[in-house]
């Protein structure tokens, strides 16, 4: 598995009316969020988002209708993790280099951010990216 990246699925409450999925602080969510954005009306399966890392962001990633692919990268291994259920969340701690692709038409992704919008926190250049993440091991 890539380092520091984590996949669960969130506690369900089912019934009759439909399914009910909770995240709660120090129970499934490990930061207070500070934070939320979605992405949706995505039109192309080509498309890929993200191609970046944080420096210190902290981020949950939950596909809330329909699918899309996120690939993680910790500058030794790649892997690719499919979110395709509104229950399955993938944790990912800073210095993760992630993209984003295969959303299919009626795919919102929505995050859970542990800090505010810092453009200073992102390295999206992936040479960069490696270089910081070596310097950092
Ligand atoms: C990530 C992936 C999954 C804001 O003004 N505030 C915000 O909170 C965010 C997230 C973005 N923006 C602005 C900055 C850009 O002008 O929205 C525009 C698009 O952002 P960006 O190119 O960073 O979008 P993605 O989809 O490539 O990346 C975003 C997040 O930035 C990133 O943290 O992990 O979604």
């Amino acid at each position: 598995m890539v380092r520091n990246v984590m996949v669960s699925d969130f506690q369900c409450h089912s019934d009759g009316r439909g399914d009910l999925f909770v995240a709660e602080y120090r129970k499934e969510l490990p930061f207070l969020v500070k934070r939320i954005y979605y992405i949706c009306d995505i039109k192309d399966k080509e498309i890929v988002r993200g191609l970046h890392a944080h420096k210190k962001l902290r981020q949950v990633m939950i596909c809330l209708g329909g699918e899309c692919s996120v690939i993680v990268d910790d500058g030794k291994k790649r892997e690719t993790i499919v979110l395709d259920r509104p229950g399955k969340a993938i944790f990912i701690e800073p210095g993760v280099w992630r993209e984003i692709t295969n959303f299919s038409r009626n795919a919102t992704l929505m995050v859970l951010a542990s800090d505010l919008y810092d453009e200073d926190d992102y390295i999206r250049n992936y040479e960069d990216y490696l270089k910081y993440i070596g310097e950092k091991n």
